[in-house]
């Protein structure tokens, strides 16, 4: 997909703010600084579109990045950042849930891990939370350029069998550091926006 014009829409703390219109979403999920918002540049190309940090619990509302007027990326706060305070812990996750729960657009949700670690507790209950769902959904293993090349096929596929012994669902690894299997996703992304069906 060639992107024009990916602009940023709005951030929203409640339903009432979320864009008005019925352009599919396509949102991202996962622990706190797993790479989410980094995603987002790399595959519209932007630096700094999304804003990131090295510091985890950079974004703390829910962020609509209009691409092309074709679709969303729905950038999420991450979960599990200890240094949180339980407050803001619990204010995000109530961000996060309301979202889930209330958006009728949701076309795919992307799921992102961190290659180098086991499903943490709240992984898995985000893992079970979609599965129950019943939306589409794509697993990414985030930061792949953190281990040797050789070992991340290997490692993708024993991270997968620890979240989803079945090895049923589609999980790729990714980079936004080394750009890798950037086109696969979009592969997938253009097929869920132009509603072709399964992936
Ligand atoms: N090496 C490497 N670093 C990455 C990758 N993706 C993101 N990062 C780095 O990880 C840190 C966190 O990235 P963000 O994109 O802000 O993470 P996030 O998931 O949006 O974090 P929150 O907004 O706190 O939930 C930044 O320092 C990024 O540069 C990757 O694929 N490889
Ligand atoms: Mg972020």
């Amino acid at each position: 997909m060639i992107i024009k014009n990916p602009r940023f829409e709005i951030s929203a703390v409640k339903p009432s703010q979320y864009p008005k219109n019925d352009l599919p979403e396509i949102v991202l999920v996962g622990k706190s600084n797993v790479g989410k918002s980094s995603f987002i540049n790399t595959m519209i190309n932007r630096k700094k579109l999304a804003r990131t940090s090295s510091e985890p619990g950079k974004t703390r509302q829910i962020n609509f990045y209009n691409i092309d007027e074709k679709f969303y990326f729905v950038d999420l706060p991450g979960y599990g950042y200890s240094k949180m305070s339980k407050q803001e812990q619990e204010k995000v996750g109530s961000f996060i849930e309301q979202y889930l729960f209330n958006s009728k657009k949701i076309a795919l949700i992307i799921f992102l891990i961190d290659i180098r670690h086991s499903p943490t507790e709240n992984d898995r209950l985000m893992y079970n939370y979609i599965i129950s769902s019943n939306k589409p959904f794509l697993i990414l293993a985030n930061k792949a350029d953190k281990i040797a090349p050789t070992k991340v096929i290997p490692t993708c596929e024993s991270l997968q069998k620890e979240l989803n012994p079945l090895m049923d669902n589609i999980m790729l690894p990714f980079s936004s550091e080394k750009k890798i299997y950037k086109d696969d996703v979009w592969e997938i992304i253009e097929k869920v926006v132009n509603g072709d069906g399964p992936f």
